[in-house]
């Protein structure tokens, strides 16, 4: 893989209004988007807010790369993940979330290089995470239906596919297959332990569904969606057959329990993995009373081993 990016340091971000979030990023997963993408990266400099900017680009034909390379921001608030080729738009999502965290990036934006999401939106969710929620969602169909210029078949699937995924994974959100969400470091960083699989479209409603049934805080917020300014959709066939049948799973999941997120239980109880050296989804299967009753007993064993 080519990764074609520097480190961060020179970066001051300005986020007035934003006490609880020093370093937003937004990611921007490319393929095609030539006639888009300069444009896209202008509107975000344009913003209130100082905000970085990743584009996943995989080896768009078009010489998407080669722009953004060519911006004058480049390397210092603009940066380029390149990939061979092209992987998906999930894969795309959870490379850039990997190169946030470890460059220190604290809120991450996912959005359409496209101008289907709005950047003039980006300062209400990121104030939404700095008021407390974990993800913040651009919603659709909070306040209605806000959706401009889609042909009627394509507002159907997308409203059908929101129904069908609400119905089989339970999620209460009025948009739980919305592709503009600004996401917290701290749900990032659990995102390694949870059994996401996607690496097409289902990847944004897994990062949800995951999340909320981990507990974290989700917000919706309405926004308008726009038809794509310029260029075509990469949405196909094989992406909604492939996101439809993982939802199927994530319900047949639900109902049946299947659903075991790899919990690091060293995360809560330190004291397990270390002690125990158990594998850790035997420690999963203790319930919380189990796990207090346990961990009690270890910190007694503990003591008692630094007295004697
Ligand atoms: N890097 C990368 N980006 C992708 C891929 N598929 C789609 N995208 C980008 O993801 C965003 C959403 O795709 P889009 O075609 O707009 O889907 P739509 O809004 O559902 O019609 C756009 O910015 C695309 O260029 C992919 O396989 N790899
Ligand atoms: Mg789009």
């Amino acid at each position: 893989m080519n990764h074609v990016h520097s480190s961060i340091s020179s970066v001051s971000t300005d986020t007035k209004g934003l006490k609880k979030i020093q370093r937003p990023l937004v990611i921007l997963p490319t393929f095609n988007e030539v006639e888009n993408i300069i444009q896209i990266l202008e509107a975000i400099e344009e913003l209130p807010v100082r905000i970085s900017a990743l584009v996943v680009d995989d080896s768009s034909p078009d010489g998407t790369a080669e722009m953004v390379i060519n911006h004058p921001s480049f390397d210092k608030n603009i940066f380029l993940l390149k990939r061979p080729m092209k992987s998906g738009l999930g894969s795309a999502y959870r490379e850039g979330f990997q190169w946030a965290l470890k460059n220190g990036y604290d809120v991450c934006l996912q959005m359409d290089s496209d101008f289907s999401h709005n950047p003039n939106d980006i300062p209400r969710l990121l104030k939404a995470v700095s008021d407390g929620a974990d993800i913040a969602i651009g919603s659709r169909y909070l306040n209605g239906i806000s959706v401009v210029n889609w042909p009627l078949h394509r507002l159907f699937l997308s409203l059908w596919a929101g129904a069908y995924t609400r119905f089989l994974t339970g999620m209460p959100f009025s948009d739980p297959t919305a592709g503009f969400n600004a996401i917290h470091r701290k749900v990032l960083k659990k995102l390694v332990n949870y059994n996401i699989t996607s690496d097409g479209y289902g990847f944004l409603i897994e990062t949800k569904y995951f999340a909320w049934k981990d507990g974290f805080s989700i917000k919706e917020l309405p926004i308008i969606f726009t038809e794509r300014r310029d260029g075509q959709s990469k949405l196909n066939f094989s992406i909604k057959v492939q996101s439809a049948i993982r939802v199927i799973q994530l319900g047949l999941g639900r109902i049946w329990n299947l659903n075991t997120h790899k919990e690091r239980v060293s995360t809560n109880c330190p004291l397990y993995d270390f002690r125990l050296g158990k594998n850790p989804h035997h420690i999963q299967s203790l319930t919380a009373e189990h796990k207090k009753e346990r961990a009690e007993r270890l910190i007694m064993s503990l003591s008692h081993d630094e007295r004697s």
